[in-house]
């Protein structure tokens, strides 16, 4: 059996594509190392890596504070479950709820999981707090919105290509558009809605930011009608839109907060939920949970992803060189009708490009990137997402506006590859 570090790229693709289901279409890269801003693959091309695991490595690749206290707790303990008490996880409850302002936290793995975690909070509070009558609660998600895979995920998406054929789906969501506070003013006056759960930046619809005040306006109206604002920072959380949390830019705390991702610096999944005891208290012993939810490992590793992200100022990294990404895409679109539009907040970015009717062209851009040392890729056809990690320098961010500039003034919409 050859080691993995040996397979050439065109051997690893084979196998990959021979044994593992084809549930993802990914760029023709095979990568075999990580450190920082840069990724490198099986024949040791160097790579700036612009989608950061889908803002899972903010930190950057293999954080070495990060590592290290990987490696220190996997030689001590890493998982008891919670049937048990263990050394690391109210410390790092204690830690992170002060981080964040809130008085508890449930500790999950995967964002999906920390999604499914805040809709059944949800709901277990709109019976026993607010009185909703059993089975009656709604909870309000935004049209394009994503939070994950689930069964109840796809059931409250819009998107046919994430619903189709996984029927019959949860009851008790309710879709409103985006960025409309006219639509959430009119879906609040059913008092069955128990909670509206919203991106602050919509990620996998294009990093579609909303006008500035509409979530706190959001936020105001649910407060109003004692609804419960769960904001799902899982990509837009932890320093990745210029602001520890993209709410912070509007001055308020969601009643439920929902992290992933970078919350484990991209060492392990790690997810977790937020919120004061009048809310979190409903939960009961045996009510939720899991196997590895607030295990040893998860907990260390966490503590030290959020201290890089305050130690090495990440947030303000991020809102600096956002601002100068976007000028420089703004500059680039003056000089060619290839993109026709850059949007985001601090390093998530996106750039929608001039469509073709195959909807193969930011592929292909995407693959003219690839060759000049840049990984992006695509979401939803003719939109490319730009998310470096937090830690990348400002040197090595225009390095890569023009790799960007480059690649985009000499690229022919004809080029199939
Ligand atoms: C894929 C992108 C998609 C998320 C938000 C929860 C989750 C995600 C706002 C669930 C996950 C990932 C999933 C991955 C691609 C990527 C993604 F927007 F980040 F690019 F799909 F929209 N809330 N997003 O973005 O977290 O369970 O994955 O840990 O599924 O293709 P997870």
């Amino acid at each position: 059996m050859q080691t993995l570090t040996q397979l050439s790229t065109p051997e690893a693709i084979v196998l990959e594509d021979r044994y593992n289901a084809h549930n993802y279409h990914p760029l023709p890269v095979v990568l075999a190392r990580g450190k920082g801003v840069f990724v490198w693959d099986v024949e040791g091309r160097q790579y700036y890596d612009f989608l950061s695991a889908y803002s899972a490595v903010n930190q950057g690749h293999c954080h070495p504070r990060i590592l290290q206290s990987l490696y220190e707790q996997a030689e001590k303990l890493t998982l008891t479950s919670r049937a048990f008490y263990n050394n690391v996880l109210g410390e790092y409850a204690r830690y992170i709820t002060e981080y964040f302002g809130y008085e508890m936290v449930l500790p999950m793995n995967t964002g999906v999981e920390a999604g499914e975690t805040a809709n059944k909070l949800c709901r277990k509070w709109a019976y026993q707090v607010k009185g909703i009558p059993q089975n009656e609660a709604i909870i309000l998600f935004a049209e394009n919105n994503f939070w994950g895979r689930s069964l109840a995920a796809v059931s409250s998406s819009s998107d046919p290509v994430a619903r189709a054929d996984y029927g019959p789906y949860l009851p008790g969501y309710q879709l409103i558009p985006y960025n409309d506070l006219a639509a959430l003013e009119e879906a609040l006056q059913n008092p069955h809605v128990a909670g509206f759960m919203v991106e602050p930046i919509q990620g996998e619809a294009g990093v579609v930011v909303p006008d500035e005040g509409y979530l706190r306006r959001a936020y105001e109206m649910c407060q109003a009608k004692n609804v419960l604002f769960m904001a799902d920072e899982v990509q837009t959380g932890l320093a990745r839109t210029g602001r520890l949390l993209a709410c912070d830019y509007e001055g308020f705390r969601p009643d439920v907060l929902i992290l992933g991702k970078a919350l484990s610096g991209g060492v392990l999944p790690v997810s977790a939920v937020l919120a004061n005891r009048a809310i979190m208290g409903v939960f009961k012993p045996g009510q939720h949970g899991s196997t590895y939810g607030g295990n040893p490992l998860a907990c260390a590793v966490a503590m030290t992803a959020l201290e890089v992200i305050r130690d090495e100022k990440l947030a303000e990294n991020a809102f600096k060189l956002g601002e100068m990404f976007r000028g420089r895409m703004e500059a680039l679109i003056a000089k060619t009708d290839l993109v026709t539009l850059v949007r985001g907040k601090g390093l998530l970015n996106a750039i929608v490009i001039q469509d073709s009717p195959e909807g193969q062209t930011a592929w292909n851009l995407c693959l003219a990137l690839k060759d000049n040392g840049l990984l992006a890729k695509p979401t939803h056809g003719n939109i490319i997402r730009f998310a470096p990690p937090l830690v990348m320098t400002e040197a090595q961010l225009l390095e890569c506006a023009d790799i960007i500039e480059e690649t985009v003034l000499h690229f022919r919409p004809t080029d199939q590859q």
